[in-house]
This record gives structure tokens, C-alpha cells and sequence, in this order.
């Protein structure tokens, strides 16, 4: 039997009591339900030890956390921007910049979708209400693996070819992406227009997802082929 695929996971930072590292434990989970091994990738600034991730691993998950800081898309902080780290977005946005020039699988969620965007020159909703007041509510307060709206798939998308032209996503988000960087493909939207996933163009398997498909997985398995598809990528790098 082969090994399974080093899937590596990007944590993220907080320093509120003494700072510390971490992911919520249904990433981990999904890559193991989805058959890669995962591993959990510190928060640093050293490059040398970000290329040495970036080698070590056959694919990645960047996770859901707080915003990225408005400074990287050349915006001031609005008050409806909720907290910020600097060395959280240094280290995510130099790691994801990395990944997409090796060329291995990953996929970004929430948070990911929005640093995916923002380090290939993309920017921000810094919250929805500045989209519209007309845009449905992202923020549900239901249990986490419950559903609370549809996403429509773009024909000729890996999503696509993983669920058909629509499914339902959790939804757990203030922020959303404006201006999709011209490396990215919109995969999927909100009837109300906001964007639920991209693709990296002319990529293998390069995802942001702004719903929580790991969130979604105790509940059932819908969310599933995306983490089989992950580990069977990353099998291949
Ligand atoms: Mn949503």
C-alpha cells in the first residue's frame, strides 16, 4: 500500500494571552477522512523554512481566521474590519505564493479564498454591506455543518466536475472578494453575487472556497470529494 500524501496545513496566530499557533481540528479531520496525512505548518517569517513546508508537502489547506490586513490591497482599515496580524498574513500570503509556483494541489478556504486573492494582486470587501445591504446573510448562526444557501458552478470548473452546476454551502464570512485577480477564475457565486469560489488558471488543482466545507463534514458527506480530489492530486506530486 502507498503512502499516503503529506498534506500540509496552514495554521493561524494568536496572540490575545501568550501567542500560540493552531487549526481547528475538522481540517485535520478532512484530510484524513479525504486519505492525506496531515501536517500542521507554523507561523513563521523565515523564508528558508517556508521553502522547506513547501518542499516537505505534497499538497495544502489554508484555513479559515481572522482578516487580512487592508495595507496588502492598499486600503485603509475601515471600522467594519475586524482584527488583523501582520506576521499571519506575512506568512500566509508568502506561503500560498510559494505553493502556487511549485505547482502543488491545495485548497483555500474562507480566509484562504481571500488571502489567495489578495497575494495574486486581488482585493477585499472589507465587510458585505459594502457590496450591498441587498446581500444575503453570510454570517449564519445555525450549527456549523448546517447549510444556509446555494452556490451556482461556472461549467468547466474542477468544482464543477466534482458537484454539477449548483450545491449548498455552509456560510461564515463578513468579508468577501471585490476585485478577482486576473489569475483566478470565479468557480462559483452567490445568487446574490458575491464570490463563493475561485480556481488558479492554467493550474492543476488550485481552490479558494469561501464557504467551510471541513465544517461540513461531520454533518454528511457532500464536501467529501473535494478532499478525496486533494489527496489524490497531492499522490501525484
Ligand atoms: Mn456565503
Amino acid at each position: 500500500m502507498s503512502l499516503k500524501p503529506a498534506i500540509g496545513i496552514a495554521t493561524v496566530y494568536d496572540d490575545l494571552a501568550v501567542p500560540r499557533i493552531y487549526t481547528n481540528n475538522n481540517y485535520p479531520a478532512a484530510v484524513i477522512r479525504g486519505g492525506g496525512a496531515p501536517l500542521l505548518l507554523p507561523v513563521t517569517a523565515d523564508r528558508e523554512v517556508l521553502r522547506e513546508y513547501v518542499s516537505l508537502c505534497q499538497g495544502f489547506v489554508f484555513s479559515g481566521g481572522q482578516d487580512v490586513s487592508p495595507m496588502h490591497y492598499g486600503e485603509l482599515q475601515s471600522p467594519l474590519c475586524g482584527p488583523t496580524s501582520l506576521l499571519l498574513d506575512d506568512y500566509q500570503l508568502t506561503l500560498i505564493r510559494m505553493v502556487i509556483e511549485s505547482g502543488k494541489p491545495f485548497i483555500a478556504i474562507c480566509r484562504g479564498i481571500q488571502v489567495l486573492n489578495v497575494a495574486l494582486g486581488g482585493t477585499l470587501y472589507q465587510d458585505i454591506s459594502e457590496y450591498s445591504d441587498k446581500a444575503a446573510k453570510h454570517m449564519q448562526q445555525t450549527e456549523r455543518g448546517d447549510v444556509t444557501h446555494p452556490v451556482s458552478i461556472v461549467e468547466g470548473t474542477i468544482l464543477h466536475s466534482l458537484f454539477g452546476s449548483s450545491v449548498w454551502t455552509n456560510s461564515y464570512h463578513h468579508q468577501a472578494l471585490k476585485q478577482v485577480a486576473d489569475r483566478l477564475q470565479v468557480a462559483a457565486t452567490c445568487s446574490d453575487g458575491i464570490v463563493e469560489a475561485v480556481e488558479v488558471r492554467d493550474y492543476g488543482f488550485g481552490l479558494g472556497l469561501q464557504w467551510h466545507p471541513e465544517a461540513m463534514l461531520p454533518a454528511g458527506d457532500a464536501m467529501l470529494p473535494l478532499f478525496t480530489e486533494l489527496a489524490k492530486q497531492a499522490s501525484a506530486n
